[in-house]
């Protein structure tokens, strides 16, 4: 059967869906008062950052990540709203439920974005602008909140997609149209580069992604080393990567390509303990305990390293994960610098399953275990930065240690 699709042949559909101001957005459904207003969702503690600002705040220039009180100085009318996790994530699981019904192949990338593969489903759904406007349909009927999805041949290409139009952005890239939709693009918009590559590739007068296309790959190759085949394939509009579906997913992880490089143990801890954090969070979340943690940092030159352990007993524990991951650290070679941290759990199970051959011990397993909800209570009510470990005041250096508790 000859399907003759004008805008090219669809090689895969790829769809990226992101929910649009989501904190903001779950908020100002809830609270009716709240809608037209310019949020920030965030604590107001010195050390608070936004977690995200609804899309009537962004026009003054406050986002995502930056401090509060700078964001309060460029939108002083803004409405400070304390984030609440719990609800986010409840709102979330129904948007996954969502997605699932368009696709067995969904990965979710974060509590509100998701890669879907529609390959194939052009007869459940139709072409992939009707596709887009169904899922887009669905998840405004099922929660009340508008999605941006963007469609492309592949991953990285939909994910600038659905960026490209936010808010209740629809964008479909065939894939005849992959590199007129990059070309004009900055650099900026290069996946996994992080503010250092996209300084250097400026330096090197790359400004645009037809900039870095034209390129010669192997003057990106010695200027930039490994980095340099993979932007260079990004520009094109290459992405061969699978959609890998979470379901299967044997392991839990979490990771950041860091702003700016990381060199030393001291420097890379304390992205350790956030993501050994948020790792824990999502076991719990799932009922889930790991029977096994890994570490993996990426070098500047792109090289991964990973180093793992088993956990004796399985936990769900944020502060154990951390513990485990320090003692694997040793295991590296620490002296070169890493632009990635990242901390993944393993072998899971389910939480409620009993654990073998542990009679002892279960007291203060239970402590632990009652300290890390009595943490994620804390924080779903007052922020992340509302309860902070003894481990991250230490970080500050000794000058800004405040008295510390008795236990
Ligand atoms: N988030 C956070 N801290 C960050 C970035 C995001 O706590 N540095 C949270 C708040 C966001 C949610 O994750 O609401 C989703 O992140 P997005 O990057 O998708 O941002 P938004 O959904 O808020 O806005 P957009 O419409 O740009 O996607
Ligand atoms: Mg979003």
């Amino acid at each position: 059967m000859s399907r003759s699709t004008s805008p090219g042949r669809w090689s895969r559909i790829i769809v990226h869906a992101d929910m649009d101001a989501f904190y903001a957005a779950v908020e100002q459904l809830d609270r009716p008062e709240l809608r037209g207003k310019p949020l920030l969702i965030g604590g107001t503690g010195p050390r608070s950052v936004v977690a995200t600002a609804s899309y009537e705040a962004r026009p003054f220039g406050v986002g995502s990540a930056m401090p509060m009180g700078l964001a309060l100085r460029k939108c002083p009318q803004a409405i400070v709203v304390p984030p609440r996790l719990a609800r986010y994530a409840e709102v979330s699981d129904r948007i996954m439920s969502v997605f699932a019904t368009f696709s067995p192949l969904v990965e979710a990338l974060s509590l509100d974005e998701a890669f879907l593969d529609l390959t194939g489903a052009e007869g459940l759904f139709g072409p992939p602008e009707e596709m887009a406007r169904r899922i887009k349909g669905a998840v405004r009927e099922a929660t009340g909140l508008t999605v941006s999805v963007g469609v492309a041949p592949n991953k990285y290409v939909a994910k600038v997609a659905s960026d490209i139009r936010k808010p209740d952005g629809l964008c479909v890239v065939p894939p005849d149209g992959v590199r007129a939709f990059l070309d004009p693009l900055p650099v900026s918009r290069l996946w996994g580069v992080g503010k250092h590559g996209e300084e250097r590739l400026q330096d090197m007068g790359l400004r645009t992604l037809a900039d870095v296309a034209a390129a010669d790959p192997a003057w990106l190759e010695r200027r930039l080393g490994s980095m340099g085949p993979h932007v260079h394939a990004l520009a094109q509009g290459i992405d061969p990567r699978p959609v890998v579906p979470d379901r299967e997913a044997k392991s839990i992880g979490s990771e950041v390509t860091l702003d700016d490089d990381v060199v030393g143990r001291a420097a890379i801890t304390p992205h350790l303990l956030r993501e050994a954090d948020r790792v824990g969070r999502r076991l719990r979340r799932a009922g889930l305990r790991a029977g096994g943690v890994r570490v993996k940092l990426k070098t500047t030159k792109f090289q991964l390293l990973t180093r793992q352990t088993a956990l004796h007993p399985p936990t769900s524990s944020g502060d154990v994960l951390y513990r485990e991951a320090l003692r694997l650290l040793d295991a590296f070679d620490l002296g070169v610098p890493m632009r990635l941290v990242g901390l993944a759990a393993y072998d899971l199970a389910d939480a409620a399953a009993p654990v073998q051959g542990e009679l002892f011990g279960q007291e203060g397993r239970e402590r632990q275990q009652r300290l890390d909800q009595a943490v994620d209570a804390l924080r779903s009510r007052f922020g992340k930065a509302a309860v902070r470990r003894g481990s991250e005041i230490e970080d500050e250096g000794p000058e800004r240690q405040p008295d510390r508790m008795r236990d």
